[in-house]
């Protein structure tokens, strides 16, 4: 029978080559998030080339009720969830600390700690029934260290690299494997968000060195899920050549 991904942000970015790259694997896929016409487009292109199933999951994983609503009402099959991918996430503003919005700390907040905490409490809980499973977080390099007017991103990464080793040890009586991918600057959608649609702005970002690409952390991601079954990766910090650092990147 064909193992179950689910993927949370799969509208775009790492979620979405995620999903490309599970499909290519024969995984079915639940795909998370909440611009349902880009879900759709992604499902149907993966439909019509892959022999797999998708299941479409319109939800903000910040809407604890509705969350659980959607998932408890899955059919049967779709909970027999093998990998959780927490990648749904994004960052607001970079400002220093006395200048920052206190509705862009919320977004923030909301989305990369407590969306991850509802989602993960619940496909847990269906792990540890069927005793097996693989939960990957996607944190960031900004959740192994802090660089200038990152403060509240960095600290939500920070939360996510402390609750993959939690989650680790809960985990473990039940042979649930937990894994981090962290990323460095990874060109995708992530820093037009950041700067609320001011693509010139996100663009500078990435100028002057060869960002990662979506694609890279899939391959790392999928690396880390298909390990023999006495293998975790705890894990990964995977950073551009050109980036040494959260700060530093060399730029022509
Ligand atoms: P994108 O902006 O391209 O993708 C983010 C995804 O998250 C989208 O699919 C978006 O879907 C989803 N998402 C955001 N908010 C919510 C929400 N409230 N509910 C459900 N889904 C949501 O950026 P990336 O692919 O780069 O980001 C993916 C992850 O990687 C994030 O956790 C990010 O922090 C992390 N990361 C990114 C790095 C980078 O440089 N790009 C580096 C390190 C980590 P939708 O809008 O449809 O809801
Ligand atoms: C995203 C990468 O460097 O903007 O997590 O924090 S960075």
């Amino acid at each position: 029978m064909a193992k179950i991904a689910l993927i949370t942000g799969a509208s775009s970015g790492i979620g979405e080559a995620c999903a490309h790259t599970f499909a290519q694997q024969g995984y079915h896929l639940i795909l998370a998030g909440r611009r349902a016409h880009l879900l759709e487009k992604v499902a149907h292109s993966l439909v019509a080339k892959y022999a797999i199933e998708v299941k479409i999951l319109q939800v903000d994983v910040r809407d604890n009720e509705d969350l659980t609503y959607k998932l408890d009402t899955l059919a049967p099959q779709w909970k027999k969830v093998d990998v959780l991918i927490n990648n749904a996430g994004l960052s607001q503003g970079l400002d220093p600390i006395d200048k920052g919005n206190t509705s862009d700390w919320d977004i923030m907040i909301d989305t990369n700690i407590k969306g991850l905490l509802y989602v993960t409490k619940i496909v847990s809980a269906w792990m540890v029934e069927k005793k097996s499973g693989h939960i990957i977080n996607i944190g960031s390099i900004a959740g192994k260290e802090v660089y200038a007017n990152g403060n509240v991103y960095c600290a939500t990464k920070h939360a996510v690299d402390a609750l993959n080793k939690s989650m680790r040890i809960d985990l473990l009586p039940h042979g649930i494997k937990v894994t981090a991918i962290h990323p460095g600057a990874v060109e995708t959608e992530f820093s037009i968000v950041r700067f609320k649609g001011d693509e010139a702005r996100a663009k500078k970002i990435y100028d002057g060195f060869d960002p990662l690409v979506a694609q890279d952390i899939a391959e790392a991601i999928w690396f880390a899920a298909s390990r023999p079954p006495h293998v975790n990766i705890n894990d990964m910090l995977i950073m551009p050549t050109a980036q040494a650092n959260g700060s530093l990147i060399k730029r022509d």
